[in-house]
């Protein structure tokens, strides 16, 4: 059982180097989190970008770029994106990660047909948590990227949470399917979706994971509050993953779970030829360590 975060840096530090390009690396934050990343060796970066603007950060805060490639391009930050995508795409980097460029201009260089990184699953974005109100760490998915996911789309936002919790050492996770309640009501599409894949993974149509669902947050994550309303099952009180129905309410959640319940998080998008690394300026220097280091894990 992993405790903590930090159990995902000393496993990464016990794997092969990863090669990870930084699309348009002239950003303070990602050049400190590469710097640590480097210092724990589990990373060899590569960087593209404007090289005038990444030296002058790079000096400020005393991180030598000596043995380092940068690729240098003038000609903004979505031109970078473009560039970092054909490096992973030409398998010179395992991962990618997002620096001082929109995501929107990053994640349209990764699903580009042509060009792109796209494989034939969905994109889905995977946050692991450590709370200090649970014994392990959680995965709540998708929070940033699938607006309204439909059952399909579920099926495969699964999928990718259950594929990084395979790469971090989650053997067979328990995924809770977030609603409001415990019962189907037709009225509530995330309740009726949750009983069509806890179905799903009973006829062996979703594997490598347990289904349950629908669960409200509450039962998913505590055992005494399962036992209470009389919620059985091997999930209730001990989930891994937490499917929220759409963005809204994953987004809420992530950000309740980070700047008011005390969690700290790490994350990727999954489902491109190699992990993404996206993270966000709120997000602090741990939070952006740990999402290389979990993106080492999964590549
Ligand atoms: N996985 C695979 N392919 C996808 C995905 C996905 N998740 N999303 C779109 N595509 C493909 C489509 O099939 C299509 O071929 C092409 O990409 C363009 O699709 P559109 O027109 O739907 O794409 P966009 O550029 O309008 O939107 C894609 C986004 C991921 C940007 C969009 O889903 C979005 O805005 N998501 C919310 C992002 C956000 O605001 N997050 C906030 C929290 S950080």
């Amino acid at each position: 059982m992993i405790r903590d975060l930090t159990e995902l840096l000393r496993k990464a530090k016990n794997r092969p180097l990863r090669r990870m390009v930084v699309a348009a690396a002239e950003d303070e934050h990602v050049l400190k989190a590469l710097q640590e990343a480097m210092k724990e060796e589990i990373v060899i970066p590569l960087l593209v970008g404007d090289e005038e603007k990444i030296g002058l950060i790079a000096r400020s805060i005393g991180f030598v770029l000596d043995d380092i490639e940068v690729i240098d391009n003038r000609e903004g930050a979505a031109v970078s994106a473009r560039i970092a995508v054909a490096k992973v795409k030409s398998g010179e980097a395992d991962i990618i990660m997002k620096g001082f460029v929109n995501t929107g201009d990053l994640l349209k260089a990764v699903l580009d047909k042509d060009s792109g990184l796209r494989t034939d699953q969905l994109l889905s974005h995977v946050a692991f948590f450590e709370s200090p109100y649970y014994h392990k760490i959680f995965c709540v998915t998708d929070v940033a990227m699938n607006i309204a996911p439909d059952l399909e789309a579920k099926v495969q936002i699964i999928h990718n949470a259950v594929k990084a919790c395979h790469g971090i050492g989650i053997e067979n996770p328990k995924v809770a399917v977030a609603a409001a309640v415990e019962t189907v009501n037709p009225k509530m599409e995330a309740t009726v979706h949750a009983a069509r894949l806890k179905e799903m993974n009973e006829k062996g149509l979703l594997n490598g994971c347990v289904v349950d669902g629908p669960l409200a947050i509450d039962i998913a994550v505590n055992a005494d509050a399962a036992r209470h309303k009389g919620i059985g099952g091997e999930v209730a009180g001990h989930c891994d993953v937490i499917l929220a129905p759409d963005i809204e309410a994953g987004n809420m959640f992530y950000k309740a779970l980070n700047f008011l319940g005390g969690a700290s998080s790490a994350a990727v998008v999954m489902g491109a030829s190699v992990p993404v690394v996206l993270t966000s300026r709120s997000d602090d220097e741990r939070s952006k360590l740990l999402s290389i280091a979990l993106a080492t894990l999964i590549a």
